[in-house]
């Protein structure tokens, strides 16, 4: 173990990076011949987003990736986990591939390489083509599983030579909630019927991709990206317990019980019987297929109170940020700018939890980080103490996890750069650097140069010392 420049402690050989997803930051949204996406659609629908924000342009990264690669390296990280556009690759989700959506991804990675820095794709962050909702319902319907496989296999033949690391979907409980149950997602539709269905073929896609991409690559290593909110009781109370209970088992075991155990959790499964989805013969066998890894994406925990006039609903309301029944905690601690509770000690007790109840996996955090409201200076710099403290205290307890036997072995900030934040449009900044989205001008806020002195730090003096700014110290420009 290491000592670093704080309180955290985690071996040399750990893995840091950070990450991204292709609607958020990209733009280019019809260019070189990519097919609409959801997220395209349901963006230029008036009064879906705040301000109207669309993620057309973004923060460019489809008319220039370099820069900010540039900047990655400078700030030392290892690895960068971004995702690809399915309808880029695919215009029509399915059948013919376009070759230039590919030859971006292409060029991506090798820049990546170019620099040192890992690429960690993933196949699914939400921004499903537009035609396989019109023609299937989305996820709605099985055969986007195996449409979803053969994007997969497209994508890893050609760059399966260069990419070790693949991440199959990213948080599908997000995608299946917000975007065919609650609806403040794409593509918008609140149908409880095509819930669980959304669920359960994700999963299954999820499945058959990897099986997929372990025939073309064998030495390939496949995961998959789950939110994990840890759910506390609010009260003592055998009600409070059971709504805690509730919100884990719709939440987390969801899908950690298919993945890992084959089967869906119960007694809730059971109790949802009316919603269920088809479930084939060997289709729990394909999902529950050994993981190489399992992305983990912390950012807070969830404290519950039973109420009997929203016995399930009590599950969204930090997401919304308004249905009844939660608790915000207790008075003094902080909350980012989304309202969510900072509560790292969440982090440990959900890496604990994986080596206790799901065998141990190996876990890379894929994503964690914080929004917080962003000043900056007139000589440009940022000091977002609250960030840079967020960051310590989670990759404090992430180095506490791993002493005790958790197979942690690396970490993703969620983001390094500010993005579209869905239904919050601009809004929201998460990054370790900050985008004026006019001017496509980025500033390395201050947390991503303590970023930078930690991973340093952490891999020891061969690597060198960061020469960026030290977060006392005089404004230097870090404009790039
Ligand atoms: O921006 C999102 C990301 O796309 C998925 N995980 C949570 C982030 C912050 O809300």
């Amino acid at each position: 173990m290491t000592h670093a420049v704080t309180h955290v402690e985690l071996p040399s050989d750990f893995l840091f990076g950070a990450a991204t997803s292709a609607y958020q930051i990209e733009g280019g949204w019809d260019a070189d011949g990519k097919g609409p996406s959801i997220w395209d659609r349901f963006t230029h629908r008036p009064g879906r987003i705040r301000n109207g924000d669309t993620g057309d342009t973004a923060a460019e990264t489809y008319r220039n990736f370099q820069t900010d690669i540039d900047m990655m390296r400078a700030l030392g990280l290892d690895a960068y986990r971004f995702s690809i556009a399915w309808s880029r690759v695919m215009p029509d989700g399915r059948g013919r591939v376009n070759d230039k959506g590919l030859d971006y991804y292409d060029r991506l990675v090798d820049a990546l390489l170019a620099k040192g820095l890992i690429p960690f794709p993933t196949l699914f962050h939400w921004d499903l083509p537009q035609a396989l909702e019109d023609d299937k319902g989305g996820f709605v319907h099985r055969d986007t599983a195996e449409y979803f496989a053969d994007y997969a296999a497209a994508v890893v033949r050609r760059l399966g030579d260069r990419v070790d690391h693949w991440t199959t979907l990213n948080e599908p409980w997000v995608h299946a909630t917000m975007g065919y149950l609650i609806g403040v997602h794409a593509p918008g539709r609140r149908d409880p019927w095509a819930y669980l269905r959304v669920v359960h073929h994700q999963l299954l896609g999820h499945g058959l991709a990897m099986a997929r991409i372990r025939a073309l690559r064998p030495t390939a290593r496949v995961g998959i990206a789950l939110n994990l909110t840890p759910f506390y009781q609010a009260g003592d109370s055998p009600h409070d317990r059971e709504a805690a209970d509730t919100g884990d088992q719709l939440l987390n075991r969801l899908f950690l019980d298919p993945l890992f155990r084959g089967r869906y959790p119960d007694p809730l499964w059971g109790k949802m019987r009316l919603f269920h989805p088809r479930i084939r013969p060997g289709d729990m066998d394909l999902i529950a297929q050994p993981l190489d890894f399992l992305g983990v994406n912390y950012y807070t925990r969830s404290v519950l109170r039973y109420h009997r006039l929203v016995p399930l609903l009590h599950l969204w309301p930090k997401e919304l940020g308004m249905i009844a029944g939660v608790d915000r905690g207790p008075s003094g601690v902080t909350y980012t700018a989304m309202g969510w509770e900072v509560y790292p000690a969440g982090l440990f007790e959900t890496l604990l939890r994986l080596k206790k109840e799901y065998g141990n996996p190996t876990i890379y955090i894929t994503e964690n980080g914080a929004a917080f409201l962003d000043t900056v200076e007139p000589g440009g710099r940022i000091r977002d103490e609250e960030r840079r403290a967020f960051l310590e205290q989670h990759l404090a307890v992430t180095g506490a996890a791993a002493r005790v036997g958790v197979d942690v072995r690396g970490y993703f900030v969620w983001s390094i750069i500010d993005n579209f934040e869905w239904a919050y449009g601009f809004d929201k900044r998460f990054g370790l650097v900050h985008v004026d989205f006019a001017t496509q001008q980025r500033i390395i806020k201050d947390s991503g140069h303590w970023y930078a002195r930690l991973i340093r730090a952490v891999h020891g003096a061969e690597n060198g010392a960061y020469e960026g700014r030290g977060t006392q110290g005089p404004d230097s420009s870090s404009h790039l």
